[in-house]
């Protein structure tokens, strides 16, 4: 089968709360993170009327969903206390929902999950995959969309020396026992998106056996997330530094797509929005 074709042949539909997504193209999900130490846009939106801006800029250049964090995930930081991490999304969630526009949430914290979900958040996207305790009664009886994604150890230790036997079989055996479990809680396929979680406890080595396994990882029976917007991998391709890896991540996010990735994850929306309609007019 031609690659470009492999999307479209698993289009299926994802339930998101009042959200439903046609996964006939790929969803592009715009990131804005509320934190001063994120790798990437870490201390550009603490002010709640630059974040609730750049949302709706992003939305504005296309993004289908927009991912709020409030707590970095890059190898060595700090946890965030609860209280903190609601005072930095809620107001941002809040104000997107109330324009119309699907927000995720990215959080481990079951709290977190459901303000936000109270608050018209229509996803929630955990990259410990629903492992904490409470996390999936959070979300369970919501309808809103799930990411589990896989993640070795934890944002503190995770980068010191990741280590496999097989890393594909292991990530997949991973994400099928996560979405195993949610599907045992009531969360039907149908809300379902996976996640192998590229950068988290991964080597480049690692990251690169991921990524040519999206075809396999697509055919799992659940929508497959891609993120790799200016990580380090992208960096250690390149030679860039972060703020300049932007034609490094469209590629990256146009590659996993044609892979069947059915979201990518990032910061450049505008630009990888055009590259997937490029793709899409010339794709056979
Ligand atoms: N990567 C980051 C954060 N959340 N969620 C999913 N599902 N997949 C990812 O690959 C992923 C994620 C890290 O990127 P970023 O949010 O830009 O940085 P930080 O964690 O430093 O805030």
């Amino acid at each position: 089968m031609a690659r470009a074709t492999l999307h479209f042949f698993m289009a299926s539909i994802l339930h998101c709360g009042a959200f439903k997504f046609l996964l006939e193209r790929p969803l592009v999900v715009g990131i804005v993170n509320v934190t001063h130490n994120s790798f990437s846009d870490g201390g550009r939106f603490l002010d709640p009327s630059r974040a609730i801006a750049h949302g709706l800029a992003l939305r504005g250049d296309g993004a289908d969903l927009i991912d709020v964090g409030g707590e970095s995930t890059r190898p060595d930081a700090e946890p965030v206390a609860l209280e903190e991490e609601l005072r930095r999304v809620m107001p941002l969630i809040e104000a997107l929902a109330r324009e119309g526009v699907p927000v995720s949430v990215d959080t481990m914290k079951p709290e977190v999950m459901r303000a936000a979900v109270e608050a018209g958040a229509c996803m929630v996207n955990d990259v410990n995959a629903f492992r904490a305790p409470g996390a999936i009664d959070a979300v369970a009886r919501s309808g809103v969309g799930v990411c589990a994604m896989h993640m070795q150890g934890t944002p503190a230790t995770m980068q010191v020396d990741p280590r496999y036997d097989d890393v594909v079989a292991e990530v997949a055996a991973f994400l099928r026992a996560r979405a195993s479990a949610l599907e045992v809680a009531g969360i039907g396929a149908e809300r379902i998106v996976i996640d192998p979680g590229f950068g988290f406890g991964k080597t480049l080595a690692h990251n690169i056996a991921l990524f040519r396994a999206l075809p396999a990882l697509a055919t799992m029976g659940y929508p497959v997330l891609a993120g790799l917007s200016r990580k380090r991998s992208i960096g250690d391709i390149t030679g860039r530094p972060v703020d300049s890896r932007m034609a490094g991540s469209v590629a990256a996010a146009l590659l996993a797509a044609q892979n069947g990735a059915s979201l990518v994850r990032v910061h450049d929306v505008k630009e990888t929005v055009d590259a997937m309609k490029v793709w899409r007019a010339f794709g056979v």
